[in-house]
């Protein structure tokens, strides 16, 4: 499913461009986006869109390209955004994040 059938194409846009040069937040992205109002059903296809592998999970590999998964524009993450989104998310320190972990990462 295309992101855009989720989120509104200029939203997602608004949002890249704030962190275009700016270190990113996912907190701040996600609600830049839109996706605090959203359904927990819906946050859960957007997490299927960034879990590319459909592993169940958002992986490190996966984490760095996830603004890509927002649109073809979205940069690479830089390692330490990667790693500090990953801190940020993982809250049972598995390495990954899970379905549960991303909706309240979304959500809270
Ligand atoms: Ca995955
Ligand atoms: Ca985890």
């Amino acid at each position: 499913m295309p992101m855009t059938d989720l989120l509104k194409a200029e939203e997602i846009k608004k949002a890249l461009d704030a962190f275009a040069a700016e270190t990113f937040d996912p907190k701040k992205f996600f609600e830049m986006v839109g996706m605090k109002a959203m359904s927990a059903e819906n946050v859960k296809k957007v997490f299927q869109v960034l879990d590319v592998d459909g592993s169940g999970f958002i992986e490190e590999e996966e984490l760095k390209f996830v603004l890509k998964g927002f649109s073809q524009e979205g940069r690479d993450l830089t390692d330490a955004e990667t790693k500090a989104f990953l801190h940020a998310a993982d809250k049972d320190g598995d390495g990954k994040i899970g379905i549960d972990e991303f909706e309240a990462m979304v959500h809270e």
